[in-house]
């Protein structure tokens, strides 16, 4: 995958390495390219966020260009973190939970029903947790520069209206490339099977799969609603995107240069994260006139979460239970102030 990138890049006239002569040119008043890489596409609040990082970088120094790409066209979310650590690409803003096969701890995250709204996750995201959830990355030679949102995700499929857990029986459902999320839907009775989101839209339009979850934006602006008939208000999981840097050359980069690309990320995460919230009320409008919606009640949501809640303790462990509490606990503490 990483040669089909290099000659996706080559045709596009992109720099296929970023060679340390390149990087002392940079400060020689040479300019050097940034690439970024998204999996959704330029529709998406993510895509409007990546643009907004793009403007304040260059805005701020003459020493980058920066370059946006969106449709997973270099690679989805896993590809893509890993050319980061090769170092072939510069920067990508992946959902967290493709970072799980790198980093066990991160897949507290996937943990269902724990995130109760966004401002639980901008507190937790944006404090101590956060940070140390960002430290973690350096051993898989990454520099985590900000959260931004993907959002509370929901479920659609081609079968039938889905109110309660036995609705769910047997639905082939995709889910993203982590153990966790797999397990969960197995709990709740449906037949999930792990893929790339670039592989998704096809898998549902030939029937491989009957259904798939992600928040709102993502199934309208990529247009799920063409091959799928019913969309629940399920929220059972908030999944963070990072942004991501490759360290290999994050680390040839000035304090300077540092600084400027860092609050470029954090600034324009906020700005994402605003933009995701208004999309995704928007979406949702959009959606209930193409797709029949089904509102699944408290009582409903409660059992949904009864039915999942094993799932915490079975991954516990792989996922280190010492992070699992501290996580917990920082969710308590957040909800109790
Ligand atoms: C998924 C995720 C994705 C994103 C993006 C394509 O379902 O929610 O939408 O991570 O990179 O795979």
């Amino acid at each position: 995958l990483v040669m089909v990138s290099a000659l996706f890049l080559a045709a596009c006239g992109g720099e296929t390495t970023s060679s340390g002569s390149e990087k002392a040119a940079a400060s020689n008043g040479e300019k050097q390219t940034l690439r970024v890489s998204i999996g959704v596409n330029n529709e998406h609040p993510e895509y409007e966020g990546i643009e907004k990082f793009k403007e304040l970088v260059e805005a701020k120094t003459d020493d980058f260009d920066v370059e946006l790409y969106h449709s997973g066209q270099i690679g989805d979310d896993r590809s893509a973190i890993e050319m980061l650590q090769l170092g072939s690409l510069d920067i990508t803003v992946p959902s967290t939970s493709p970072l799980v096969n790198f980093i066990p701890e991160y897949g507290v995250f996937d943990l269902p029903f724990t995130i109760a709204n966004e401002e639980v996750a901008d507190e937790l995201l944006d404090g101590e947790f956060g940070d140390k959830m960002i430290t973690m990355l350096e051993d898989q030679s990454l520099v985590g520069l900000a959260w931004w949102e993907n959002g509370f995700r929901n479920l659609t499929n081609d079968v039938r209206p889905v109110a309660t857990v036995e609705d769910l029986n047997g639905l082939k459902i995709r889910t993203m490339e982590n153990a966790i999320h797999l397990d969960a839907w197995k709990a709740l009775g449906a037949n999930p099977t792990p893929m790339a989101f670039t592989e998704l839209f096809t898998a549902m339009q030939q029937g491989t799969v009957d259904g798939q979850e992600n928040p709102y934006p993502t199934i309208d602006l990529s247009q799920f609603s063409e091959v799928q008939e019913h969309i629940s208000n399920t929220n059972h999981v908030y999944t963070p995107f990072i942004f991501l840097f490759s360290k290999q050359i994050w680390d040839e980069f000035t304090p300077e240069q540092q600084d400027i690309l860092r609050e470029s990320a954090v600034e324009a995460g906020k700005y994402n994260r605003e933009r995701n919230r208004t999309v995704a009320k928007e979406s949702l409008e959009k959606l209930k006139e193409s797709m029949t919606f089904t509102e699944v009640t408290p009582e409903e949501h409660e059992r949904f979460q009864t039915t999942v809640k094993p799932v915490i303790k079975q991954h516990a462990d792989s996922i280190g239970a010492d992070i699992v509490d501290e996580y917990l606990t920082a969710i308590d503490e957040i909800v109790a102030n």
